[in-house]
């Protein structure tokens, strides 16, 4: 069977979707790569250690495996962008470009890359914001995103690459710890409710942003690379939403299950860039064009983390 490559696949996304890969196409066929090690290595085999801008290194892993598809997910996220944008252009539109030429060279059958809602910015409509709409992001981040959709819709109509894409809200998870995004308030909060009965938040109680329990993600990711290519109407990146709440919001359902739990409100840089994303996302082309739904409401998605946190952190109370 061709293999698939995960690159950047010890991160926040790909630490779930390579599990989830290989439980439905067979360990030995979904190769997880990635700059780091991953700890423990024996439970992230078959993997290869490897720069995702490193053309010939990622060259000869496609030609030695017989690859026929590649999930490249290697990215800098908003806040670390900010500190670092050249090496945020870098790592997240220079080794896009990269796989995309690699695609087209080596006939690849697909290719997935996350896009963001950081692709917008703040001249686009911030409720129900739009498939098709402004997209004038003020981070980085944002304009690599936008630079990557358009360079996988360039590589759809120019070469006839099936490069498929998912414009992720904030995406929450229990496995990775939180990874310099602007979202991972929603990440940090239940790591120090459990371990300090506090939080510190970085953005103010009425900031409002789309968010994901990382399962529908996964979910969503897989099904719409399944999905018949006929199916796929959208070649820059498809609008993808779950649930929308603000800070205070999820700090009062965190409040249910720790009642001596405090929030307070301390907003930082990334407030910038959290007022400059939208509020709500309209994803009903997703819904509709390949049967996208979301299962996990912000009270599942928190009685889920606090549970698998404590087993995690060995909190017994
Ligand atoms: C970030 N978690 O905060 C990412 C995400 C929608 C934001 O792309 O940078």
């Amino acid at each position: 069977m061709a293999k698939t490559l995960v690159i950047g696949a010890f991160g926040q996304i790909g630490s779930e979707l390579v599990p989830a890969l290989r439980a439905k196409y067979g360990r030995e066929n979904i190769i997880a790569v990635d700059i780091r090690e991953p700890h423990p290595p024996e439970e992230m085999e078959p993997y290869e250690i490897c720069d995702a801008t490193d053309k010939g290194e990622i060259e000869s892993l496609i030609v030695h495996n017989q690859v026929d598809t590649v999930y490249h997910l290697a990215s800098l996220l908003s806040a670390s962008g900010e500190k670092n944008p050249d090496n945020a252009w870098r790592l997240n539109v220079k080794s896009l470009k990269i796989v995309l030429d690699l695609a087209v060279k080596h006939k690849l059958k697909k290719v997935f890359w996350p896009s963001s809602i950081a692709a917008f910015g703040p001249t686009t409509p911030r409720v129900n914001t739009p498939q098709h709409t402004i997209l004038e992001p003020t981070t980085m981040y944002g304009v690599t995103k936008v630079s990557g959709e358009l360079l996988c819709q360039y590589y759809h109509h120019k070469y006839g690459l099936d490069v498929r894409s998912l414009r992720y809200p904030g995406l929450i998870s229990y496995k990775a710890p939180p990874g310099g995004g602007t979202t991972d308030y929603a990440v940090g909060i239940f790591y120090d409710a459990l371990q300090k009965g506090k939080y510190e938040c970085f953005v103010r109680p009425d900031t409002i942003l789309p968010m994901m329990y990382m399962d529908d993600a996964i979910e969503g990711t897989i099904k719409l690379m399944e999905a018949p290519v006929e199916k796929i109407a959208v070649r820059t990146s498809y609008n993808l939403a779950a649930i929308s709440f603000s800070a205070a919001e999820l700090a009062a359902e965190v409040k249910k299950h720790l009642p001596k739990f405090t929030c307070t409100y301390v907003p930082d840089a990334r407030q910038k860039i959290a007022d400059s994303w939208p509020q709500s996302v309209d994803d009903s082309q997703a819904r509709k064009d390949w049967g996208w739904k979301h299962t996990y409401g912000v009270a599942e998605m928190t009685t889920i983390m606090i549970k698998e946190l404590k087993k995690k952190l060995g909190i017994r109370k």
